[in-house]
């Protein structure tokens, strides 16, 4: 036995020593992060098989954006940071548009990637795959750090983790060059390094006199209107947001990744009166929504006469007020807190809005929903996107569990007006930025964060950013089933190249395109639908089956408008007299 005041000789374990791949998984694992988007390549492949070997998920892509993607969103539908791995430089670079576009969405995520080392790239000697990714990134993402010593790498994505997700969620990049992994050091000292993040995203509450500020604008409001963005429905403040609209019977609108907060057929909703309210409305508290271009930025004719409108701000961002236009009455603090102290200020009863108000909604909304639904009876031979999103509004009905992502022009405007969402945080699309190619990341992502059936409406130009993850769907067997909207081009087939010349116009696609076939070669279920009841039948089918499927529904090339609803942002020359 040996000296008592001796510690104990150490078992062959404690004497055991770790390196940085262990320690970055370690410390991942440490704060509750399961999965890894992404896809291997030097200097990060041994970090994905022992990820994998140490029990985490590690769903490998085709292409990094599509991981960053899916990444993003993974962090928008759980609320802990989505975690994209690349390799350096390339693949650096291909995931700094999911990235930038996680931080401009709000959407909590942190890049990884591996890097070179920086005493070469300091002296530009040209290293494999040289570049200072760390520059490059800061400009694009919330927060972004390296580390450099493996005693360092729980700091480290301890911060990447905070910074992800506190105050308003974003992009962050965290830089590990080559030789980090590859450092050892005292398992034990290592363990004693790795920092379990202590409420990373904490509750920040409204000062009482901005929440008593806002309610007395809303009581004397006489045609108010709730805006609900995708920060409300990212807070998962689901019940106290419900209550705070039926409480003040105040209308309210959706923005597309906010429907489903309340049933979109809840009587309340002025979603099918939306240019009206916007333009009419006296006050209008914005929850969780910017005054930004999808919001004509609050001033011009969208919103009516000029200086009629008073605006409430609930935001966790102060620097976001006052961003466009005055706002009256701020009110600081996530949205959870915010609603919970707005309610509470309301008290017992709360004046309702004037039935003037709300009856000429009604009238609007009414009218406008009759208009769609004789369109939607209409069965045109080859479809539309009415007649197929008829179907697909049915399905999502029928399935209001069921994950919807949508990206396109038209295949993005129609779905988002006519298939009503049930459910918060159902709905998952391009958002702020109107980007292409989030498709088929946001679809496998939610398919591996919810294991529910996904539905991924996609038009045919914007699939094909993402179209070959249908073989990582596949891999995975995930039930996702893909609907591609296919009119034969970008917005449609019906340009024609002017000078006679063989090659296409620079919109158009192959016509009669069989996207179908693509996933039959992965295994998965391919359709090509004609007409609704085909298309119905396959839906049904994929949903029922979860098997990974792609249908092909054949629209009419001359459906749709160029650019969707936002036409006018597409300057075109002045049409020759
Ligand atoms: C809405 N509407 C409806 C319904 N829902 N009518 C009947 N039934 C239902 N269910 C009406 C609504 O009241 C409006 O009519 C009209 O339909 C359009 O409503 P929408 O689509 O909600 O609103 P709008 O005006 O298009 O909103 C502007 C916008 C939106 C910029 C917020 O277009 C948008 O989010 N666009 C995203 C564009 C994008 O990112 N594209 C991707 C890349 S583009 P009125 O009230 O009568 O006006 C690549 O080329
Ligand atoms: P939408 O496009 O749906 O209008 P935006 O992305 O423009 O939504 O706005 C989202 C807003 O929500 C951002 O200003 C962001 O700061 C804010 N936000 C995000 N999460 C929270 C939260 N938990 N609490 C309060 N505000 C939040």
């Amino acid at each position: 036995m040996g000296n008592m005041n001796e510690a104990p000789a150490a078992t062959e374990n404690e004497s055991a020593t770790t390196d940085g791949f262990h320690l970055v998984i370690d410390a991942l694992k440490l704060n509750g992060i399961t999965t890894i988007y992404g896809l291997p390549g030097i200097p990060i492949t041994d970090l994905t098989r022992k990820a994998q070997a140490a029990g985490m998920r590690v769903i490998s892509f085709r292409h990094e954006q599509n991981a960053g993607n899916a990444a993003a969103i993974a962090g928008f539908i759980t609320q802990k940071p989505g975690i994209c791995l690349t390799v350096s430089a390339p693949g650096f670079l291909n995931g700094l548009t999911a990235l930038a576009n996680a931080t401009t969405n709000c959407f909590p995520m942190i890049l990884i990637s591996g890097s070179s080392e920086r005493e070469i790239v300091d002296l530009q000697q040209g290293d494999y795959e040289e570049m200072d990714q760390l520059a490059i990134a800061k400009p694009l993402c919330k927060a972004a750090f390296r580390v450099l010593h493996a005693q360092d790498i729980g700091v480290g994505v301890a911060r990447a983790i905070r910074s992800a997700v506190s105050g308003r969620p974003g992009g962050v990049y965290l830089d590990l060059p080559a030789k980090l992994f590859g450092q050892a050091m005292d398992a034990i000292a290592g363990k004693n390094s790795l920092i379990k993040v202590v409420d990373p995203a904490p509750r920040q509450i409204p000062a009482p006199d901005s929440v008593k500020r806002a309610l007395d604008l809303l009581k004397g409001a006489k045609r108010p209107l709730i805006l609900l963005g995708k920060g409300a429905a990212y807070a998962q403040a689901d019940a106290d947001i419900k209550a705070l609209v039926e409480k003040s019977g105040i209308p309210y609108l959706p923005m597309s990744m906010a429907k489903g907060l309340l049933p979109d057929t809840h009587p309340q909703s002025a979603a099918a009166a939306r240019s009206y309210v916007l333009a009419e409305a006296d006050v209008v508290m914005l929850v969780g929504a910017r005054l930004n271009w999808l919001l004509s930025h609050g001033k011009g004719k969208t919103w009516g006469a000029a200086g009629g409108k008073q605006f409430i701000q609930i935001d966790i961002s102060p620097t976001e007020i006052d961003s466009n236009v005055a706002i009256a009455a701020p009110v600081i603090g996530d949205i959870g807190s915010c609603v919970a102290a707005l309610l509470e200020g309301m008290g017992a009863s709360f004046p309702k809005p004037p039935a003037e108000w709300t009856g000429a909604i009604g009238e609007r909304r009414d009218k406008n929903l009759s208009k769609m639904a004789e369109t939607l009876t209409k069965d045109p031979s080859p479809m539309n996107f009415h007649s197929a999103l008829n179907v697909v509004r049915d399905i999502v009905k029928a399935n209001p569990d069921a994950m919807l992502v949508n990206e396109g022009a038209n295949a993005l405007d129609f779905t988002r007006s006519i298939v009503d969402m049930y459910k918060p945080r159902k709905r998952l699309d391009v958002g702020t930025w109107g980007i292409m190619g989030i498709g088929m990341g946001f679809a496998v992502a939610a398919a591996i964060e919810t294991n529910l059936p996904v539905i991924a409406i996609e038009g045919d130009s914007a699939f094909g950013f993402s179209g070959m993850e249908v073989e990582t769907i596949c891999r995975y067997n995930l039930p996702v089933c893909v609907v591609i909207f296919n009119n034969n081009g970008v917005y449609g087939g019906k340009d024609v190249n002017p000078t006679g010349h063989a090659d296409a116009a620079p919109t158009v696609f192959v016509k009669g395109a069989r996207y179908d076939k693509l996933i039959e070669a992965f295994g998965g279920v391919g359709v090509h639908a004609t007409n609704p009841a085909e298309l119905r039948k396959a839906m049904e089918e994929a949903i029922r089956s979860r098997k990974p499927t792609l249908i092909n529904a054949v629209i009419d090339e001359g459906a749709g408008t160029e650019s969707g609803r936002i036409t006018s942002l597409n300057p075109q020359a002045a049409k020759k007299k």
